[in-house]
């Protein structure tokens, strides 16, 4: 069995005005037969805990849970399991899961559980949560035959800085143009994800990344609402390798997105 919990302070303070993307890269034992295999990593307020019983302590997760040996993927939000998994396909091992956090309105937090790679797409959007709790991050596991994750990374992002220069401004709304006319393309020119683009560009905080964004950025920047001064660097970090043999490395680098 492997029954692991670990975590890290979070390497970050939320602050208003910026997205937060937490994900991971999954990995499965095809041969697992365990049906009750359990994953989960994401936001937690304090170190995760699992003592090996059927307890776990997730408090007010804002976590994703790939299942094990079940291509469905369950999202335990604030605490909250919901009632229904996402069903995925077949061929989910090697799939990038993620929880997306941002303010839909001043002072309304919500999260979003994503699939960022091979596709990038929403899965369950706008669901309520309590950042104020938030102090870890870290992720929790407990099955006969473990998934594995790899690439777990935090990346933060300006709410509306489509061009990922640390500022929202007027420059971000040509940016946000090439975007909506092929994500795609302009992520790949930004050497980032598209889901990373899309959650910059969703200035209206609905959830998709469309054109009404372009007019709620153009809103926001004719009242005054840009951040054209300097910004605390945005930070990517990487928890490495939390593998299914209790080899746990933590790993933190920063980066200019
Ligand atoms: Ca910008
Ligand atoms: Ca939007």
């Amino acid at each position: 069995m492997f029954l692991q919990a670990a975590s890290m302070p979070l390497p970050v303070t939320i602050t208003s005005g910026s997205v937060y993307t937490i994900s991971a890269t999954t990995f499965y034992d095809a041969a697992s037969s365990d049906d009750l295999g359990y994953m989960m990593f994401g936001f937690f307020d304090n170190a995760p805990v699992y003592d090996g019983s059927t307890t776990f302590d997730h408090g007010n997760a804002i976590a994703i849970g790939p299942r094990n040996n079940r291509n469905a993927l369950a999202n335990i939000l604030d605490g909250h399991y919901l009632s229904s998994d996402f069903n995925a396909p077949d061929g989910t091992n090697g799939n990038t899961y993620g929880v997306r956090l941002y303010e839909s309105s001043p002072g309304f937090w919500v999260a979003d559980a994503v699939e960022l790679a091979p596709h990038a797409q929403v899965l369950s959007s706008q669901t309520p949560v309590n950042i104020a709790p938030l102090a870890t991050i870290g992720m929790i596991s407990a099955s006969t035959s473990p998934p594995f994750l790899d690439n777990f990374t935090l990346e933060s992002s300006l709410h509306g800085d489509v061009n990922l220069d640390n500022h929202v401004d007027a420059r971000d709304i040509a940016a946000m143009e090439s975007a909506l006319a092929n994500l795609t393309a302009y992520a790949n020119s930004k050497s980032a994800s598209t889901l990373q683009i899309s959650s910059a560009g969703d200035v209206n905080g609905d959830g998709k990344f469309t054109n009404s964004d372009l007019q709620k950025l153009l809103n926001v920047l004719k009242a005054g609402g840009g951040s054209t001064n300097a910004v605390p660097e945005p930070s990517t970090l990487a928890l490495l390798t939390l593998g299914c043999f209790g080899l746990i490395a933590f790993a933190a680098k920063r980066q200019a997105l």
